[in-house]
C-alpha cells in the first residue's frame, strides 16, 4: 500500500488507523467516531502555514459547556462519515474544530469539505476529553468509539457489571491486567448521542479509560492513535477468547487471582493505575 500523505500531519497519522478500524470490522458504514485533542501550538502553526485563507465559520452552541476545554482544537470524524473512506476522502471524513466562548460552543476551522459537522457523539466525546484530560494530567488526548463485535456480543452474555466483565477479560490473557488495569466500566443501554448517556459515561470515565456502551460498543481514551488502537485491539481479542469459551460451554478455569497479582506486581512500572478490582477482590 503506498504511504498515505496529507498536508496536516495529524490527519496523516490518524487516517490509516481509522481505515484499519474498518478493516478490523469495528466500524461499519458510519458506525463509530474518533476525536483527537491536538497540541495547540502545532495545529495553529500548520493551519496558518497551509491554509492561510481559511474562511471563518460561525460558532455552534454545545449542549454541555466544557470550560476546561476552552480554546482546544479537536480533529473529529464527521457526522455520517464512513471510516472506510478515511484514506480516499480525508477532507470529507475529518474536520478540525476549536472550542470557543468559554467552552460553550465550537467553530469549524478545517475539513468537512462536503458540508457537515462533527460526529453526533461529539458532546459525549468532549465530556470524555474533559474528564480524562484532568485524570491523566493531560496525557490522554484521543477518544475512539467502535462497534467491536466480540466486545458487543459479551454485553448479551455476561452481567452488565464492571467487575464481572473486567475479571472475565483479565482471566483470559496475561496482557490484559497490564494493558487495562483500570478495567472496563459498564454503562447501561441508553440512547446514543444524548446528555443522559454522556452523564452516565462521565461517572465511569472518572475511574477508567475504557467504557462499554452496553449492546452498542466501546469508548476508549488514550494518548495517540497507535495506543488507543492497541488498547481496543487487546480488549477485542480477550472478548473473542471469552466468547469462544462461553460458546464451548463456559470456562473450566481462568488465570487465577495469584497470577493476576504477580502480573500486576511484575509489570507495575507499565500500569496506568492500580488494578482496583483486583485489590477489592483479594
Ligand atoms: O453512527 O456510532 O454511536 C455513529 C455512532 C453512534
Ligand atoms: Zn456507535
Amino acid at each position: 500500500m503506498p504511504r498515505f500523505t496529507h498536508a496536516i500531519s495529524f490527519v496523516e497519522e490518524v487516517a490509516p488507523f481509522v481505515r484499519l478500524c474498518w478493516e478490523m470490522g469495528w466500524n461499519e458504514a458510519n458506525g463509530g467516531n474518533v476525536s483527537w485533542r491536538l497540541p495547540t501550538d502545532e495545529i495553529t502553526a500548520i493551519l496558518r502555514r497551509r491554509f492561510p485563507n481559511a474562511r471563518q465559520h460561525p460558532a455552534v452552541p454545545l449542549p454541555q459547556p466544557q470550560p476546561t476545554l476552552d480554546g482546544e482544537y479537536f480533529l473529529v470524524t464527521g457526522s455520517g462519515q464512513f471510516f472506510r473512506h478515511a484514506l480516499d476522502h480525508p477532507d470529507e471524513v475529518f474536520g478540525i474544530v476549536q472550542i470557543v466562548d468559554n467552552g460553550t460552543a465550537y467553530r469549524r476551522v478545517w475539513g468537512y469539505v462536503m458540508g457537515g459537522s462533527p460526529t453526533s457523539e461529539f458532546a459525549t466525546h468532549l465530556v470524555g476529553h474533559a474528564i480524562r484530560k484532568r485524570v491523566s494530567n493531560g496525557r490522554e488526548r484521543i477518544v475512539l468509539h467502535c462497534h467491536a463485535p466480540e466486545f458487543i456480543a459479551l454485553s448479551f452474555l455476561v452481567p452488565l457489571d464492571s467487575r464481572a466483565l473486567t475479571m472475565a477479560l483479565w482471566q483470559k490473557m496475561p496482557e490484559c491486567i497490564v494493558i487495562f488495569p483500570d478495567g472496563v466500566r459498564v454503562v447501561p443501554p441508553l440512547l446514543p448521542g444524548t446528555v443522559t448517556i454522556a452523564e452516565a459515561s462521565a461517572v465511569e470515565l472518572e475511574k477508567s479509560r475504557i467504557i462499554s456502551w452496553s449492546h452498542h460498543g466501546i469508548f476508549a481514551s488514550e494518548e495517540n492513535p497507535e495506543r488507543v488502537f492497541a488498547l481496543v485491539e487487546t480488549i477485542e481479542k480477550a472478548s473473542a477468547i471469552h466468547r469462544k469459551v462461553l460458546s464451548a460451554g463456559g470456562p473450566q478455569r481462568g488465570i487465577g487471582q495469584d497470577l493476576l497479582i504477580e502480573l500486576a506486581d511484575h509489570f507495575s512500572a507499565m500500569l496506568v493505575c492500580e488494578p482496583a478490582f483486583l485489590k477489592d477482590a483479594g
